[in-house]
This record gives C-alpha cells, structure tokens and sequence, in this order.
C-alpha cells in the first residue's frame, strides 16, 4: 500500500506533466493559421483574395462557422471549380470544414477567402486580425499580412 502514494496521479498532475513534455493535454478542436496573406483588391468594389494554410491537428474535424474580420465587412470562403463548359468558376461554402489531422491550403486558383469593403485605414505590408469562428463556440485570432494585389483575381 505504501507504493500507491507514488503511483497516484490527479488529473492536475497528469495536465501538468504533458504540459511540461509539450503535449497539448487537451484536444478541443483549434485550428493553426499560418502564412496567411490578403492580396488588397486596388478598388473598394472588388473583394480581395485572402490565402492561407489552416491545420487541424487534433483528432476532429473542425467546422468553421464564421470568419470576421475589424477591417472588412465580410468574409466568404470560396471554392473553385471547373463547370461543365471548362471555365472556372468559383461558389461560396457556407461551413468549410477542416478535416481530423490534416492540412488545408487557401491558394491562387483553388480555395480562397473573399474580403468585402475593406476599411480605408488598411495599409500595405501591415497585419490585421482574421477571426475564426468555430462551431465548437471557440474563436480563435490570426494575423494576416496586407500585401498589394498586383495581377488580377482568377477564379
Ligand atoms: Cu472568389
């Protein structure tokens, strides 16, 4: 009986020790947002193209409920697909999901956010926030770099 002191871990003790060894102790579904860059449409009526690798390392997929942003109106992820005719096109996915351990990449000419009405205090080269929301309730905030849309947005 003597050993039981030794081997008796709380559930505080066992968060702590995977803390300390570096594992999140606690899979609740949060998404890492990485090299996200918005491409600035020149003119205020044209959305600009946001881009971006979104992983999900945790053992569930993750639906995105919402995405907001302080400095755009709107924000729509959108798909792009080639239609019988073989012109590309593009439609909006209301709930983009991110599967369980993968990555997703938002990229020229494949998946991509729409911004709209961007507020006129955007600046090139500056970082504005990208508000996830979850549909676990979780919101989660990731900086994106403002760059100069230079050739136009193929869809
Ligand atoms: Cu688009």
């Amino acid at each position: 009986m003597k050993l039981q002191r030794y081997v008796f871990f709380t559930p505080l003790k066992i968060t702590t020790l995977l803390i300390l060894i570096g594992l999140s102790p606690i899979s609740q579904g949060e998404l890492i947002v990485t090299e996200a860059s918005i491409k600035l449409s020149p003119m205020p009526s044209i959305p600009s193209a946001g881009y971006m690798t979104i992983q999900n390392k945790s053992q569930n997929e993750i639906s995105i409920e919402a995405i907001l942003s302080d400095h755009f109106e709107k924000v729509t992820w959108h798909e792009t697909f080639i239609s019988k005719d073989g012109i590309a096109k593009m439609r909006m996915k209301k709930m983009p999901v991110i599967p369980a351990f993968s990555k997703v990449t938002l990229k020229r000419g494949g998946k991509h956010l729409m911004l709209y009405q961007p507020s006129k205090d955007i600046e090139i080269n500056s970082e504005i926030d990208l508000i996830f929301k979850l549909s676990s309730g979780l919101q989660q905030r990731f900086p994106a770099q403002i760059h100069q849309h230079n050739k136009s947005h193929h869809h």
